[in-house]
C-alpha cells in the first residue's frame, strides 16, 4: 500500500467520525425545534467592543459635510470623555432625524479613523 493511499483511507476514517459525532450532536433535538445554531453562541473577538448607548446633545448639523456636533457624555467604548465635538454619520438620513437642541442617545464607533453615529436616536 502506498503512503497516499493510506493517508487517503485515514481521511475518509476521520471525515465519517466527524459525520458521527455531528449526527449525534443533531440527535434529539425533537421534531419541529430549529437546530441549534452554532454561529451565535461563541464570544465575540476581544478586540471588537460593543458600542454603548450614549447621552449627548445636538450642537450643529451640517448637511454639506454630514457631520453632526454633539455635546456629549463619556463615551465607555471609545474611552472619550465627556465634550462637544463633530461625529460623522453613517446614514445621511441622520441628518434629518435631529435638530439643533434636541437630547438624544447615540452610539458612536471609529470608522477607518473617523469618529462615526452608527444609531441616533431622540430621547424624552
Ligand atoms: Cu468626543
Amino acid at each position: 500500500m502506498k503512503t497516499t493511499d493510506i493517508q487517503a483511507l485515514a481521511v475518509a476514517a476521520m471525515a465519517t467520525l466527524a459525520f458521527n459525532a455531528w449526527a449525534d450532536h443533531h440527535q434529539g433535538t425533537g421534531k419541529g425545534r430549529e437546530p441549534m445554531d452554532h454561529g451565535t453562541h461563541h464570544a465575540a473577538p476581544s478586540d471588537t467592543v460593543e458600542p454603548t448607548l450614549t447621552r449627548g446633545e445636538v450642537r450643529a448639523i451640517n448637511k454639506q459635510k454630514q457631520r453632526i456636533t454633539l455635546k456629549h457624555d463619556e463615551i465607555k467604548n471609545l474611552n472619550m470623555a465627556a465634550m462637544t465635538m463633530a461625529f460623522a454619520v453613517k446614514e445621511p438620513a441622520m441628518l434629518d432625524q435631529v435638530k439643533v437642541g434636541d437630547k438624544v442617545e447615540f452610539k458612536a464607533v471609529k470608522d477607518k479613523g473617523t469618529l462615526t453615529l452608527i444609531e441616533l436616536r431622540l430621547t424624552k
